[in-house]
């Protein structure tokens, strides 16, 4: 039988998978790229191989697919590239979906039972001399940072202890040590996370283990000069309703938000858990800490925002809930107790960040799709106070976007944003380059791409 996706919103439209390899040397490129863009944008997204094995999917549960544009003397080349994950390899070898539903193994197809179920679909980042495609319920993926060509599961010398690791490690651009953790650590729905320092040679120099107050999924989190701060916020999971056929995530607000703070070399002892009422978070700005006082700046939500996690009771998903907010979530280690506050982000001057970008809806402006996509990007100058918004244009949608700095020694904030552009109403893709400091002006670049770019997840800029 010949391949058909189903006609679902998933795999329709913008959404219908792409599923394209290849190289395209020298893009067409509108206006004049600026010298500083010397490096590469690698970005990572889902792109279904096979329709799925079950008749419908979730968006996050896509076959990874990592593409790069390489910046070099005010030209452009391209590449696109599937991660070759074992479940990839299993499936192009059957000619089929043999996995079944986002993180539920028990759906899959008895010939795959025990396989690595990762997707290397989330996130896309550069350590020690490779490249490391991430999903966040299995180890890291190793490719060529050139060809895109996958190595193959990282271990770190043999060194992951976690059958996990996160899509969203940090490296300090001071030390190059890249701080990680794994949750789920031990398998599905369990409680253990293990978190790990690995150092700028790629050798990890310091493990802990503990257990998260509930099973959630911890998508991402914070490391601040001091501290590392673990997020739990009740996209929750259990295996005994992931077991009868039920989403392996599930949003449950009977549920408490905690955070865990650990000083950056510290034990399992050290260890200090804070609780406030249930907030919805999946990302968050920046983490810092003036003293005990601990800040982490969450892109939050009073409900659910992801209604392919459905609410566990079964309430119904309620979009005005859905809303984020950049929101500042302060610990007090000085204090007594185990609570924190909570502040809606007005501009303030005080923050070690003084700029940040963020994907953004202009209400004011045209949108080409529903109100939860991004017709817009933001510039927070936390400095002046002063919040700027670049509109992707008419029948426009943005991509995640990264930042490029001006130069090498460039002050914070100097420099310009690289994003790709769904054109939705053509279903075709460019890339803009924008420069922050007149960010709401026509592009300084347009770049060209012959092929569709389905959404990717998360991406990286690599200077050369
Ligand atoms: C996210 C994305 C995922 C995932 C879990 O917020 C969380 C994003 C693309 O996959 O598995
Ligand atoms: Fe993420």
């Amino acid at each position: 039988m010949a391949t058909t996706f189903p006609d679902t919103p998933a795999f329709t439209g913008f959404n219908e998978p792409c599923r394209f390899e290849g190289e395209v040397y020298d893009l067409v490129v509108t206006g004049t790229l600026p010298p500083a863009l010397a490096g590469t944008f690698y970005r990572c997204g889902p792109d279904p191989q096979w329709p799925p094995l079950l008749g419908d999917d979730v968006r996050f549960n896509g076959d990874g697919m990592v593409s790069m544009f390489r910046f070099a003397g005010g030209r452009v080349d391209f590449r696109s590239r599937y991660v070759r994950t074992e479940k990839f390899v299993l499936e192009r070898a059957a000619r089929r979906a043999l996995f079944g539903a986002y993180r539920n193994p028990f759906t899959d197809d008895p010939s795959v039972r025990g396989k690595i179920r990762g997707t290397a679909n989330t996130h896309i980042i550069p350590h020690a001399g490779t490249l490391l495609a991430l999903k966040e319920d299995s180890p890291p993926v190793a490719l060529d940072p050139d060809s895109l060509e996958t190595i193959g599961n990282w271990d770190f010398a043999g060194k992951l202890t976690s059958q996990t690791f996160t899509a969203h490690p940090k490296i300090d651009p001071a030390t190059g040590e890249m701080f990680c953790f794994g949750y789920a650590a031990t398998g599905i729905s369990t409680r253990d996370v293990a978190y790990y320092v690995i150092d700028a040679q790629g050798s990890i120099i310091h493990e802990v283990w503990f257990e998260m107050p509930y099973a959630a999924m911890m998508h991402d989190w914070v490391v601040t000069q001091d501290y590392v701060v673990f997020p739990v916020v009740p996209i929750t999971s259990d295996i005994e309703r992931t077991k009868a056929g039920r989403p392996a995530f599930m949003w449950d607000d009977r549920q408490d938000v905690f955070l865990g703070v650990l000083p950056r070399f510290g034990t399992a002892s050290d260890l200090r858990w804070f609780r406030g009422p249930c907030r919805f978070a999946a990302h968050f700005m920046n983490g810092w800490n003036d003293g005990p006082l601990v800040h982490v700046d969450a892109v939050a939500a009073e409900g659910n925002v992801f209604p392919f996690f459905p609410d566990v009771r079964g309430a119904a998903f309620d979009p005005q809930k859905a809303l984020t907010y950049l929101t500042r979530w302060t610990i007090d280690l000085a204090a007594d107790g185990d609570g924190y506050t909570e502040t809606r982000l007005s501009a303030t001057p005080t923050l070690p960040n003084a700029h940040g970008f963020m994907l953004s809806a202009d209400p004011d402006k045209p949108y080409a799709g529903n109100k939860l996509m991004f017709n817009s990007v933001a510039h927070h100058d936390y400095a002046r106070a002063k919040t700027t918004l670049a509109y992707a244009g008419d029948g426009c949608g943005f991509q995640e976007p990264v930042f490029v700095p001006r130069s090498p020694g460039a002050s914070e904030g100097d420099g310009y944003l690289v994003i790709v552009r769904n054109r939705l109403l053509e279903r075709a893709s460019d890339v803009v380059v924008l420069d922050v400091a007149d960010l709401s002006a026509d592009p300084v670049a347009t770049i060209a791409v012959p092929v569709r770019l389905r959404d990717a997840i998360h991406g990286s800029w690599v200077a050369a």
